[in-house]
C-alpha cells in the first residue's frame, strides 16, 4: 500500500451528515488520541483508559467553558480497527445546526482542525484499510441514483476489482518471473524458453483486460438513463402522447397551437428500467420571442437524446414543417409516430422509407406498444439483473494503458526482440496496473482525488 506518501497526522473533525436539521446528526474525529482531546468537553464519568477500548457511550457535551451543549451518544473506535486505521471516535447528537455547529467549535478549540473532503477515506487508504478502487467506491455509492449502481459500488468496495487486478498482476508477474529467469540463467537451456507459450499468456492477460474495458463500457451505457425526446410540429399532440405515456396531466393539453412553449421532462419507467423523457414546444416558423426560446431547446435536445419520438398528425398531409422538422432527425435513432389515426386512417405515403406506427393518443394499447418501441429502440429489454461492474475514468485510463503496454510486449516477443526489452514493458504494464489499486500513486493525484469526496467521508 502507498506508505511512501506522507500522512498526515494531526487530528481532524467533520460533521458526516448533512447540514441542516435532522433527528440525529453524526461528527466523526480521526487522529491519535482524539478522544482523549476532547475528553474535557464530556462527562468525567469517561476516564483516559476507557479510550483504550471499543466503546458506545450515552453522555453528555459541554463547550469548552463548561456549558452544557447537549446528551450524546459517544463512540469510541481505537486503532487500527477503525474505518481510518486510526483511532476513531463519532458523536451522535441532534441535528441541529446550531448545536453542530457549536459541538464543532468546541472540539476546534480543542486543538482538532476541521476535515477537508474525502480526508477520512484518503487516511483509511494510506494507511492500508482499502486500496484506491475501495475508497473511490465510497463515494460513487453515496452518489449512486439506482439500485444497480448501489449494488455495482458495493461490490467494488467488498474487492470485487481489486481481485481482478490482483490476478492480472499475478499473472503478469509469472510471466515476467519466467523471462527473468531464462534471462539470470541463459545457459541453463534444459528448459528452454517455449516463445509460443509466453505469447500465448501475454494474449490471455491482454484479452482479460480487454474483456473487462468493454464490460465497462457496457454497463456506462446501462447505468445511463437514457434520453427520449418527443418532436413535432404545434397540435400534433406531443403533450398528449406525453402525458399518457405518463400517466399524468403533466403538460398542458390544447388545440391552440403553441400552448407548450417551453419543455417539460419527467421520468418515466418502462420495464423497470427509467427514461427521462421530454416534451418540447412545437417547432414552427415566425414564433414570439419565448416560444422562440422553447423551440431552440427542442433543437437542442434533438441533438442530446438518445431516441426522438417524431409526431405526425394524421389529420393533415404532410407539410414543409413536418419535411423540414423530420430531415433534421434523419440520422438519429428516431420512431415515427403518426398521431389521431382515430381520425383520420387514410394512409398516405407520407414516408416509404420508414413505417410508421400509427396511434390514437387516448388508445392505452397503442400508448403500450409505443412503450414497447421505445424499450426495444433504448435496448432496455437488456437483463438488469445481470452484474457487470463499470471502471471509473481513472480506472478504466489505467487499464488501458495497461493493456497498451501487454499488447507492445507481445509484439516484441512475436517480433524476437530481445527479451530484457520485453522484460522491460511487462513491468511498465505492471505498474500501470498498480496505479488503479494505489499502490503506486503520486501525491497530486491522491489530493485530487479525495478531493472531490464528501466532507466527513
Ligand atoms: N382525436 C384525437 N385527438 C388528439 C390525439 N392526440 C391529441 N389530440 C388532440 O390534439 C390537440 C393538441 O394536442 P396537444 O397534445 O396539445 O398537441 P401538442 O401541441 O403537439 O403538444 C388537443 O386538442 C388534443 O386533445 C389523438 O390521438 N386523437
Ligand atoms: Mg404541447
Amino acid at each position: 500500500m502507498g506508505v511512501f506518501l506522507n500522512r498526515d497526522t494531526d487530528c481532524i473533525c467533520a460533521l458526516a451528515t448533512p447540514w441542516g436539521r435532522s433527528a440525529i446528526a453524526v461528527i466523526r474525529l480521526s487522529g491519535l488520541h482524539c478522544g482523549l482531546k476532547i475528553k474535557t468537553l464530556l462527562s468525567p464519568s469517561i476516564k483516559d483508559e476507557d479510550f483504550k477500548t471499543k466503546f458506545v457511550r450515552f453522555t453528555k457535551i459541554h463547550d469548552h467553558q463548561s456549558n452544557p451543549l447537549d446528551q450524546i451518544l459517544l463512540l469510541n473506535f481505537p486503532h487500527p480497527r477503525s474505518f481510518t486505521g486510526e483511532d476513531v471516535v463519532e458523536i451522535q447528537c441532534h441535528g441541529s445546526p446550531v448545536l453542530v455547529e457549536a459541538i464543532l467549535n468546541a472540539i476546534v478549540s480543542c486543538g482538532i482542525r476541521l476535515a477537508e473532503g474525502g480526508e477520512f477515506s484518503k487516511r483509511a487508504f494510506l494507511n492500508g484499510k482499502m486500496d484506491l478502487i475501495q475508497a473511490e467506491s465510497i463515494q460513487q455509492l453515496i452518489e449512486a441514483n439506482s439500485l444497480r449502481a448501489v449494488r455495482e459500488n458495493l461490490q467494488k468496495l467488498e474487492g470485487f476489482i481489486s481481485q481482478i487486478v490482483q490476478k492480472i498482476q499475478t499473472q503478469l508477474m509469472n510471466i515476467l518471473g519466467t523471462i527473468e529467469a531464462h534471462l539470470d540463467f541463459p545457459e541453463d537451456d534444459i528448459d528452454s524458453l517455449d516463445k509460443d507459450q509466453l505469447c500465448r499468456e501475454l494474449v490471455a492477460v491482454g484479452a482479460t483486460i480487454g474483456e473487462k474495458i468493454r464490460e465497462s463500457q457496457r454497463v456506462e451505457h446501462l447505468s445511463r438513463i437514457p434520453h427520449c425526446v418527443i418532436i413535432g410540429r404545434p397540435n400534433v399532440g406531443k403533450s398528449t402522447l406525453f402525458n399518457a405515456l405518463l400517466e399524468t396531466k403533466r403538460s398542458i393539453v390544447s388545440d391552440k397551437a403553441g400552448t407548450t412553449r417551453d419543455y417539460i421532462q419527467e421520468i418515466l419507467t418502462i420495464q423497470g428500467s427509467q427514461v427521462l423523457l421530454t416534451d418540447t414546444a412545437g417547432i414552427r416558423p415566425n414564433p414570439d420571442a419565448i416560444e422562440g426560446e422553447g423551440i431552440e431547446k427542442s433543437l437542442e435536445f434533438l441533438h442530446a437524446s438518445d431516441l426522438i419520438l417524431f409526431i405526425k398528425d394524421a389529420c393533415m398531409g404532410w407539410t414543409q414543417e413536418d419535411e423540414n422538422l423530420f430531415k433534421m432527425t434523419d440520422g438519429r435513432p428516431r420512431l415515427f409516430i403518426i398521431n389521431k389515426y382515430d381520425v383520420n386512417q387514410h394512409t398516405e405515403h407520407w414516408m416509404d422509407q420508414e413505417t410508421p406506427l400509427k396511434i390514437c393518443s387516448h388508445n392505452a394499447e397503442d400508448i403500450q406498444s409505443v412503450k414497447l418501441r421505445m424499450a426495444a429502440m433504448l435496448k432496455l429489454e437488456m437483463d438488469h439483473q445481470e452484474m457487470f461492474i463499470s471502471l471509473n475514468q481513472r480506472q478504466n485510463h489505467c487499464m488501458k494503458e495497461t493493456l497498451g503496454s501487454v499488447i507492445a510486449a507481445e509484439a516484441l516477443l512475436v517480433h524476437g526482440a530481445d527479451l530484457e526489452i520485453v522484460a522491460l514493458k511487462i513491468r511498465e504494464a505492471m505498474e500501470k496496473l498498480a496505479q488503479m489499486t494505489g499502490v503506486s500513486v503520486d501525491k497530486a493525484l491522491l489530493d485530487h482525488l479525495f478531493s472531490q469526496f464528501c466532507i466527513g467521508k
